[in-house]
């Protein structure tokens, strides 16, 4: 008996009323599940579009295996897991930029295209770090904010109006619609991230009171579930459009 509440203590216990730890669970088997779609349906492509959907893959499952440790981490201490969110997002972030460049290989898309995009990435998450781990109960954490937004920004010129814009055009069919659709992805659906992080600075966001219960985890939460199964799923599309329009051709 003595043994056995031992082993029922091994797993803490779960509060009904922490959002916050609830999506992290939610995270996890979201994440895996994802990751387990998209890697059996590797071999129903062909090699010219296995590369995006293993990419598709090593996002959620990357992620997966940081929703595991951040759901252990929140539940032992009650309190964000900053390191492991940023250390998912330094390594996932630039893989969705790649994927950017993937698709866009078809019109022709240089290596220049893919490096940027990580350079904007990266240059928009340390600053974001800095902000969040390091000043985040200082008023330096605007300036951070900033900075990371001046990055976020860049990513969104390049993929809306830039250099991505007219290679999206100059391919054409699906995977210019493929491509609208990521964009409207990292303009709305990454625009969930800064809200989470003026969330998570002191005074919330601006004070305002419906606010005030937001958690910023809550928010970076469903923010990566709808982003990074949303961007493996288009993909996912885009290449079973393709492969079928052969198929119909051929
Ligand atoms: C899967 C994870 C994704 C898509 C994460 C995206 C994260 C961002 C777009 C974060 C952006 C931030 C700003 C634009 C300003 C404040 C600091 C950040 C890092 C939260």
């Amino acid at each position: 008996m003595e043994k056995l509440s031992y082993l029922i203590a091994l797993v803490p216990k779960m509060d009904p009323t922490d959002y916050v730890g609830f999506t992290f669970f939610i995270g996890c088997m979201a994440m895996m599940a994802a990751s387990a779609f998209f890697f059996l349906s590797l071999s129903q492509f062909n090699p010219k579009w296995r590369t995006s959907i293993l990419v598709s893959g090593l996002i959620t499952f990357i992620a997966a295996v940081h929703y595991f440790y951040m759901r252990d981490y929140w539940i032992s201490n009650m309190e964000s897991p900053v390191f492991f969110r940023y250390v998912d997002w330094i390594l996932t972030v630039p893989l969705m930029c790649v994927e950017f460049y993937l698709i866009l290989k078809v019109a022709g898309a240089k290596q220049s295209l893919l490096w940027k995009m990580i350079f904007y990435s990266v240059g928009m998450l340390v600053t974001g770090y800095i902000g969040e781990a390091i000043y985040g109960d200082e008023t330096q954490s605007w300036i951070w904010g900033l900075i990371s937004g001046i990055f976020y920004f860049l990513i969104v010129y390049e993929i809306w109006l830039g250099s991505a814009k007219k290679l999206a055009e100059s391919a054409g069919g699906h995977v210019l619609r493929a491509h609208k659709i990521l964009c409207w992805f990292v303009l709305v659906g990454w625009a969930i991230y800064p809200v989470g992080y003026i969330a998570g600075t002191e005074g919330g966001l601006f004070g305002v009171p419906m606010f005030q219960d937001l958690s910023m985890d809550v928010i970076y939460n469903i923010g990566d579930a709808i982003n990074k199964i949303g961007f493996g799923l288009v993909i996912y599309s885009l290449a079973s459009a393709v492969m079928a329009e052969k198929e119909s051709h051929a």
